[in-house]
Formats: C-alpha cells, sequence, structure tokens
C-alpha cells in the first residue's frame, strides 16, 4: 500500500519533528518499506494505487507506556472527599486509595476486568494509540495479580492494538499485611512475579518508591528476582518525596522511572548514565493538584529522553486521553509540543523497550496516525478536540 501527499512528521532524522513535506509511505504487510519524499519514491513502488492524504499530517501511531487500565471499580467518591479537603495520602492510610481499588479487584471476574478495560481502551485507540501498557497492582495477591495480567493481555485479542504487561506487585501493601510489608514482599509478591512470569504473562517489573508504599530495600529485592528472571524493570519514582528511587531504578539499568516530579539533579545525572527513560505523568499531578514540577530542565540538559503517558488509574489519574496528556506536558511542565509528541512516539517505544515502533523509518512497524491538522504543534495545542482522520495499524486502516 502506498500513502501519498501526506506530510510526514516522522520523529526521525533531522530537523524539527524530523518533518517531510509531500511525502510518501509504502507499506508491506505490517512493515513500512519506504518513507520520505515523494520525488524520491523508488521507480518499482510507482505503480502501487495510492491512496492520496490530500497533505494530511502523517505521525507515528501513539504509544501510552504507563497506564493502569485493568482496574475494578472506580474511586469517584474519593475524588469528592478529596474536593472536601482530604489528601491523597491522607485517603491512602485511611484504607481508601489503591486498596478501596485492590477490593474492586479482587471482586471482579476476569471478563469483567477486561470488559470495564475496554472502553478506556477504545478512547485511547480513538486518538491514534497503537501499544499500550498495561501494569498489574491492584490484586496483590496471586491469584489477582495473575488474573489482571490476563485480562490486560487479552485486550490484544479483543482489539487491534499491541498490548505489553507490567508485573506491579510492589504497588501498595494489602490490608491484610499492614504492618509486615517485608512478609508480603517475599512471601506474595516474588511468588507471583514468578509465578506471573512462568505463565508468560510478564514484560517488566515495576514498583511503587514511597512512603505510603515500599522503601528502596524492598523494591531491591523484587528488581533481584526481575534480574534473575531476565526481566527489565521500571519505577514509580520520586512521586511525592524523594527516595532516591530514580537513581535504585538507573542502578538496575531501568528502562524507566516514571513520575519524578521530586527527582533531583545527582539522580538525573544517574538516570542518563544508564539510559533511563524519564516518564513524565501530568494527569496525576493535574488531578491530585501538585504543586512540585518534574525537573524538565535537568532532564534536557542531561539529555535524558522524556516520555509522555496517561498513567490511566482510577484514584490519581482517570485519563484516558494522550492528545490531552500531550496538552497538559506543555501547559504545567513547559514541555515543547515536540517534546510532547516524542513523548507519546520515540520515547514512549524507549521506555516500553520497543525497537520497532514510535518513528516512522523503513524497518519499522506500520502503525500510523493521520490527522486533520497542518502543523504537529495543532497536537499537543487543541484541548478536548480529538482530529484523528484514520488510524493504520500494523499496514491495516
Ligand atoms: N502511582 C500512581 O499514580 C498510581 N499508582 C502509583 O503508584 C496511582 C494508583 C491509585 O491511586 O490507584
Ligand atoms: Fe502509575
Amino acid at each position: 500500500m502506498l500513502l501519498k501527499n501526506a506530510n510526514l512528521t516522522t520523529m526521525a532524522g533531522p530537523g524539527a519533528y524530523g518533518l517531510i513535506e509531500d511525502g510518501a509511505i509504502v507499506m508491506d504487510g505490517d512493515r513500512i518499506v519506504f518513507a520520505g519524499p515523494q520525488a524520491d519514491l523508488p521507480a518499482e513502488f510507482a505503480g502501487l494505487t495510492a491512496q492520496d492524504l490530500g497533505g494530511r499530517l502523517v505521525t507515528p501511531a501513539l504509544i501510552d507506556c504507563h497506564t493502569h487500565i485493568v482496574a475494578g471499580g472506580n474511586r469517584a467518591r474519593e475524588f469528592e472527599m478529596r474536593l472536601e479537603g482530604a489528601s491523597y495520602e491522607e485517603i491512602a492510610r485511611a484504607g481508601g486509595g489503591i486498596v478501596s481499588t485492590v477490593k474492586a479487584t479482587r471482586a471482579a471476574t476476569e471478563d469483567e476486568l477486561l470488559a470495564d478495560a475496554l472502553p478506556r481502551v477504545d478512547a485511547l485507540i480513538a486518538e491514534g494509540t497503537g501499544v499500550i501498557e498495561v501494569k498489574s497492582g491492584y490484586g496483590l495477591d496471586r491469584e489477582t495479580e495473575l488474573r489482571m495480567l490476563r485480562a490486560a493481555r487479552r485486550i490484544a485479542a479483543e482489539r487491534p492494538i499491541r498490548v505489553k504487561t507490567t508485573f506491579l506487585g510492589a504497588h501498595a501493601v494489602p490490608p491484610e499485611y499492614t504492618g509486615r510489608d517485608d512478609v508480603y514482599i517475599d512471601e506474595v509478591c516474588i511468588p507471583a512475579l514468578r509465578a506471573a512470569h512462568a505463565e508468560g504473562l510478564v514484560d517488566a517489573v515495576d514498583g511503587f518508591c514511597e512512603g505510603i508504599a515500599f522503601q528502596p530495600d524492598q523494591i531491591a529485592r523484587v528488581f533481584d528476582v526481575a534480574k534473575e528472571l531476565g526481566l527489565p524493570v521500571k519505577l514509580h519514582a520520586e512521586q511525592l518525596s524523594n527516595l532516591g528511587g530514580g537513581k535504585l531504578a538507573a542502578s538496575y539499568g531501568a528502562l524507566s522511572a516514571d513520575h519524578i516530579e521530586y527527582l533531583d539533579e545527582d539522580g538525573v545525572a544517574v538516570m542518563a548514565e544508564a539510559g533511563t527513560t524519564a516518564v513524565i505523568l501530568p494527569g496525576a499531578f493535574y488531578n491530585l493538584r501538585e504543586t512540585q514540577v518534574p525537573p524538565i530542565d535537568a532532564l534536557r540538559k542531561h539529555g535524558v529522553p522524556m516520555a509522555l503517558a496517561t498513567d490511566a488509574n482510577p484514584g490519581s489519574s482517570p485519563l484516558t486521553s494522550l492528545l490531552l496528556t500531550m496538552n497538559m506536558g506543555c501547559t504545567l511542565f513547559w514541555m515543547t509540543p515536540e517534546e510532547a509528541l516524542a513523548g507519546v512516539t520515540r520515547n514512549a517505544a524507549r521506555a516500553l523497550g520497543l525497537g520497532d515502533c514510535g518513528t516512522i523509518e523503513a524497518g519499522k512497524r506500520a502503525d500510523l496516525a493521520i490527522w486533520n491538522v497542518e502543523h504537529p504543534a495543532e497536537l499537543a495545542y487543541r484541548i478536548g478536540f480529538n482530529p484523528l482522520h484514520k488510524r493504520i495499524f500494523g499496514g491495516r486502516t
């Protein structure tokens, strides 16, 4: 298939956005075999029937590299409580917060978890998303953690989208282990990780390193097992305080350290050295009315790649729009529209360890988003408007 008369936002190569005006793309099966100026189209492709895009903008399909989109119930009541003055941490310590989603998730069947998640996935697909990451972490017992991961994997059978699954057993201490968090890590979290891996359900391992969750030494025990199993790691780090999570993640060669509002420049430098991507999550910052902005300037200075994601979850970030996430990255964190787009394409692929997507280049997957916009900055600029014309997934419309 040949796409012509397109403005290619390749997010690869030189110049802003890797922009190629009057471009063409040739796809063979699920791969891009040519992407470049129409004038350079190799003669062998000239005879293909072409789809004229009328000058529309084409970007790589978007990638949401951090979601908790499989979860039971919702926390609208907690939203009300926070509006009445309770803080996120107070609610968590009073047995609400993550633990209330754990109750709802344990009570849900695999089919129910899947059915609940699909409309949220559809919202992401409608904005041109081609890959989502989905975390466990609302089961906090072996059976429910595995059930969440099975439901997450089934999304890819129900919808044209790729799913990467992340084991997040070290997300919170379940009520039955209150005050025995080390026992939880050793007796539940690590055995559940081994079981999930044995069933082929795990692409990466994550943890929540925070006062209301786990300490660095506890996360390290989980990461040691990940390493033994050959699984890459990522970490919820420095969201509400600085416990040195960024450094810990980097010391394990983590794919990403996520949130990082409280990360200091030392931590940034260590991440840069390790090649760890920073995943910026403005939805949680916005929804929790946080005031500590992530160290964007330091990340730029040290050349740490920045990804952007929804953090879609029922508590801190009930957000299922990557376009709005891009806008928030710019408006709340002063990211540029180009950084925002790189954050949901090229750098999001990096944060997932994916080498086959996130840019428009020969050899990459033919996962594309075609937009009714003239310039890529429009994608981050509008608020609550979806200019998607068409999504191409694996070479198919
Ligand atoms: N940080 C987050 O933003 C989510 N998990 C985490 O570790 C929030 C989870 C929730 O509030 O349900
Ligand atoms: Fe999260």
